[in-house]
């Protein structure tokens, strides 16, 4: 299997109750290598444009709140099947239904409020990549 990538932030919530450090720990546990990594807050118009794709969902205003209302940390990600492999570490949507030992599950405190973002494809892992990250910043 090649290798490629996917696209993570660790939210508010979790920066909030100092857990950068152990999420990251799962994710090179897990064997994912870091190609970029900034720590920033997102603008509200920011929020609103990463989630573009969900500007007809009931939660759209709650989730561009909640996203622009601390810091967060974006990273790119690399291993063989990065979409995939990353979506089941980080587990379900909502933590009451993600797996023992993922990370929503160790980290998230509820369906907004849920630990990490995790690209759901590798279009939208290039795509989220690139909205985050100059090529001078990918290494
Ligand atoms: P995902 O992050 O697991 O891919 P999506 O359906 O793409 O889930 O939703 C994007 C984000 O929107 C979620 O991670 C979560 O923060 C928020 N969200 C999803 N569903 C709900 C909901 O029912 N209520 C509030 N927030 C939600
Ligand atoms: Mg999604």
């Amino acid at each position: 299997m090649t290798t490629n990538i996917t696209f993570t932030m660790v939210k508010p919530d979790a920066v909030e109750a100092n857990n950068i450090g152990p999420i990251l720990a799962k994710i090179n546990q897990a064997g994912f290598k870091i190609e970029a990594m900034k720590y920033m807050r997102l603008s509200k118009e920011q929020a609103g444009q990463f989630y573009i794709i969900h500007k007809d969902r009931p939660f759209y205003g709650e989730l561009v709140e909640y996203m622009s209302s601390g810091p967060i940390v974006a990273a790119v990600l690399s291993k063989s099947n990065a979409v995939a492999d990353y979506r089941k570490l980080i587990g379900a949507t909502d933590p009451s239904k993600a797996e023992e030992g993922t990370i929503r599950k160790l980290f998230a405190k509820s369906i907004a409020a849920n630990a990490v973002h995790g690209s759901d494809s590798d279009e939208n892992a290039q795509i989220e990549a690139d909205f985050f990250f100059s090529k001078l910043e990918r290494f």
